[in-house]
């Protein structure tokens, strides 16, 4: 499809631009852009050199699938270069990150990153978060503070909250890779999202927001005709 094509693009052209010649350890996202990332670190000839980092489960088997050497972000804090997907990104490099529910993971993997680069297709391209991404803000939640946090957000302007359910794969809440909760938030177009995510963040029980502030230095986004379109 356009938007798988679109999405390798991205990752390739992210991982042949990026590499820096002594680069060791990689963060590796989550999601399904970042599997091409993944895929293409894999065919680099001094692949067995680098030490991936995951962002949750689903980023650890794909470390593991594409032969990759994997490591644990307590044995490496600081990392060379990260590079995961977004739900949608502004002209700034804010993003909204968190749709695949691994926003914390993703977030502590990102902040430990000399260079955080964001892949995506298309649809991702946005003039302000909240406009392309309409299923709202995902924040993680300590479980027992969902009522609460709930009651919070409302005050802070959200017009829906939703405590996000497994659906057919699971009866009740998803459960995040760190044994939280997930509430999606929606506050409409975000004209000033880091004043936003400072106040979720300073709430009781929020663990992480997927409000990403000044961390991407560079997002690719493979277009809908072929090509790549590189924000910085
Ligand atoms: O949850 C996330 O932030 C992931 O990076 C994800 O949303 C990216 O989505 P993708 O499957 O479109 O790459």
């Amino acid at each position: 499809s356009l938007v798988e094509k679109a999405k390798k693009a991205a990752a390739y052209k992210a991982v042949d631009d990026n590499f820096p010649p002594n680069a060791k350890y990689i963060g590796i996202g989550s999601g399904s852009t970042v599997v091409y990332v993944a895929e293409r670190i894999g065919q680099l000839p001094n692949k067995d050199s680098f030490i991936c980092i995951p962002t949750g489960f689903q980023s650890k088997q794909l470390i593991i699938d594409n032969g990759l050497t994997l490591g644990t972000i307590e044995q490496f804090p600081d990392l060379d270069i990260a590079f995961d997907g977004a739900d949608e990104v502004d002209p700034k490099l804010s993003l909204i990150k968190g749709g695949g529910a691994c926003l914390f993971q993703e977030k502590l993997v990102a902040a430990s990153a000399k260079k955080f680069i964001v892949v995506a297709d298309y649809r991702k391209e946005s003039n302000v978060l909240g406009k392309q991404w309409t299923q709202g803000v995902p924040i993680e939640i300590v479980p027992n503070s969902y009522v609460k946090v709930t009651k919070d957000l409302k005050q802070l302007g959200a017009k829906t909250i939703t405590l996000r359910q497994g659906g057919k794969a699971k009866a009740g809440p998803v459960i995040t890779d760190n044994n939280n909760f997930l509430i999606d938030a929606d506050f409409g177009e975000i004209e000033d999202p880091a004043d936003l995510h400072n106040k979720i963040k300073s709430l009781v029980g929020v663990v992480e927001t997927g409000l990403f502030i000044g961390m991407a230095s560079a997002s690719y986004f493979g277009e809908e005709a072929g090509g790549v379109k590189l924000w910085t």
